[in-house]
């Protein structure tokens, strides 16, 4: 009897689960366009473009593969445009009662599966280099789950870099060689684009009437949308940007978006990359002598390390994960992150990049953004549907664990041990933004002081209790209380004044 196997915009892999257990000659490859799944959150026009024009892309590598696809279109009259209707639609169409699924890298799809009225088959989704089980399995009995552990772990379970049972090198980690700052520099590679071909030009046209009030622009779109393409992106970035990616990992530049980026998550999130051929290439890229190992090592702890727990922690964590507010944040998020007015250069330069590209690097979601969403105490909530709303990466499984635990400390330091904070000085070190700012990141108090300076110790002090036993905060609370009384009730006052110009909407 017919089958439906159910193939979600972020699982274009012939490798993926639910198409491994079908057979082409009898089962039916169901793929939907909907418009639920572009609203649920917002998303950004240039992260919906990518997800439909490589679903249609993949569409049609099944057809020539052999494969029957039930394909619906967003502007097809019969979509009921959510994932449940459609699949339904096809069961009625095939007369067809069983569906094959791989477990979504989102609870609420998952939840959507589990209550069909069909017989529905959820596989585990083993495009990962570690398993749900594997990952349980790691984290049983541990008072702390460490990433470090866990990459270490996955650098033996894969070989990447090891020299026998030692790392290569001898150590596991170079980062403090990865801490640095980043010039502007004319001759930088410009990150790889790729222009639109027909399908992705008739999606960008669909994507523009569909969901015209977006946050973000739509054109120019320069997302890969194949394999193939996918691949020479992987390839430009090993040849023009491996070399400096460690060194320059950490910093930020107003006029330079990408630096020695990746620009690889899109890709590696969508099915269309492999994590472990990633690797492997960067491997190979050392081996071959042509970059440093504070480089290839970064970057494969980015992937086997970083990547692979933070999804570990979503599938331990589970749906609850998402509620979680461990600092009863429960602030509005300000206009700024959507585009309003602000006079910080740094989160206008992070919030304009966002909407121009629907990327933003690492350090800016974590040291800027976020930051200042957790300095200023901001719902998590609200700072999760953003993310996953504005982000071309953002699924999920891997932007729930990074903003509510390692950004916003949302799950009470499961993920870290300290939260992600600092003053305006950890800015200025490694960007060039405060140059071009209104405020001066060097004044503490005062009409000009920098908001994230005033901001920072208002947050220690009104968290005092869940931090102040904190081995790596306390130090801080020592600075704080040897500061002069006056000096400290200004610093107090001064980031009150300012929350409750958030509060009213004012600029800030
Ligand atoms: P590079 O800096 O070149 O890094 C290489 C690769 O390492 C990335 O492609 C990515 O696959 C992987 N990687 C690095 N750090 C992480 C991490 N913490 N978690 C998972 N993978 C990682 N990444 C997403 O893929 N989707 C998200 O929605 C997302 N949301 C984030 C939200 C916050 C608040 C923070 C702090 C980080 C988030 N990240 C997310 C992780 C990281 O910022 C992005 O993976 C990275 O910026 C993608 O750009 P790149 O490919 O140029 O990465
Ligand atoms: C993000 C997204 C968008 C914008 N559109 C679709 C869609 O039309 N059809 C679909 O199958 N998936 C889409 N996605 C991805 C899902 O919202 C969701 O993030 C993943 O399927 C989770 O595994
Ligand atoms: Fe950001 Fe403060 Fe620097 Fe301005 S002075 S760019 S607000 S860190």
């Amino acid at each position: 009897m017919v089958k439906l196997i159910l193939i979600l915009g972020d699982q274009l892999t012939p490798e993926v689960a639910a198409l491994r257990a079908a057979d082409p000659a009898t089962d039916v490859v169901v793929m939907a366009e909907v418009m639920a799944e572009g609203t649920t959150p917002r998303h950004h026009p240039q992260k919906i473009a990518l997800f439909l024009s490589a679903m249609r892309h993949f569409a049609a590598d099944l057809r020539a593969a052999g494969w029957t696809v039930a394909y619906s279109t967003l502007d097809d009259p019969a979509n009921s445009q959510s994932i449940a209707g459609e699949v339904l639609r096809r069961a009625t169409e095939h007369g067809a009662t069983r569906v094959i699924a791989t477990h979504p890298g989102d609870w609420r799809l998952h939840q959507m599966l589990t209550d069909l009225p069909l017989d529905v088959t959820i596989l585990p989704d083993d495009c990962f280099i570690a398993s749900h089980a594997d990952f349980a399995a790691w984290a049983a009995g541990r008072k702390q789950l460490r990433m470090e552990w866990f990459y270490r772990d996955m650098r033996r379970k894969t070989g990447l870099m090891m020299e026998g049972s030692e790392p290569a090198g001898g150590q596991w980690n170079y980062d403090h060689d990865n801490r640095g700052r980043a010039e502007p520099d004319l001759l930088r590679v410009p990150a790889l684009r790729f222009a639109p071909d027909a399908v992705t030009e008739t999606v960008l046209d669909l994507v523009a009437a569909r969901f015209p009030d977006h946050f973000g622009t739509l054109r120019p779109f320069g997302w890969a949308v194949t394999r193939a393409d996918a691949l020479r992106a992987l390839d430009h970035f090993v040849t023009h940007h491996l070399a400096d990616f460690g060194a320059t990992q950490d910093a930020m530049l107003a006029g330079d978006p990408t630096l020695h980026h990746a620009l690889l998550s899109p890709y590696l999130n969508l099915g269309l990359l492999k994590p472990l051929e990633v690797c492997q290439r960067v491997e190979a890229a050392w081996q071959a002598g042509r970059v440093p190992i504070n480089s290839a090592e970064g970057f494969i702890r980015q992937i086997i390390g970083w990547r692979e727990y933070i999804r570990g922690i979503w599938g331990l964590e589970g749906p609850a994960y998402l509620t979680r507010n461990a600092l009863d944040h429960t602030r509005a998020l300000p206009p700024a992150f959507w585009g309003g007015a602000t006079k910080m250069a740094c989160v206008k330069a992070a919030v304009a990049q966002t909407r121009d590209m629907a990327y933003a690097h690492h350090i800016q979601r974590l040291m800027v953004t976020g930051n200042f969403a957790l300095l200023a105490g901001v719902d998590p909530a609200h700072v999760h549907d953003w993310y996953l709303s504005v982000y071309i990466d953002a699924v999920e499984w891997v932007e729930a664990p990074n903003v509510l635990g390692m950004s916003q400390f949302a799950d009470g330091g499961l993920l870290g041990s300290k939260p992600y904070v600092s003053s305006g000085a950890y800015i200025d070190r490694m960007s060039d933004y405060c140059k071009g700012c209104a405020y001066k990141v060097k004044d503490r108090t005062g009409p000009n002081a920098c908001p994230f300076n005033l901001l920072y110790w208002q947050f220690l002090i009104r968290h005092r209790d869940t931090f102040q036993k904190n081995p790596r905060m306390a130090p801080m609370y020592r600075t704080w209380d040897k500061m002069a009384a006056p000096h400290r009730a200004t610093v107090i006052a001064e980031a009150e004044t300012l929350l409750a110009k958030l509060d009213a909407g004012q600029v800030v």
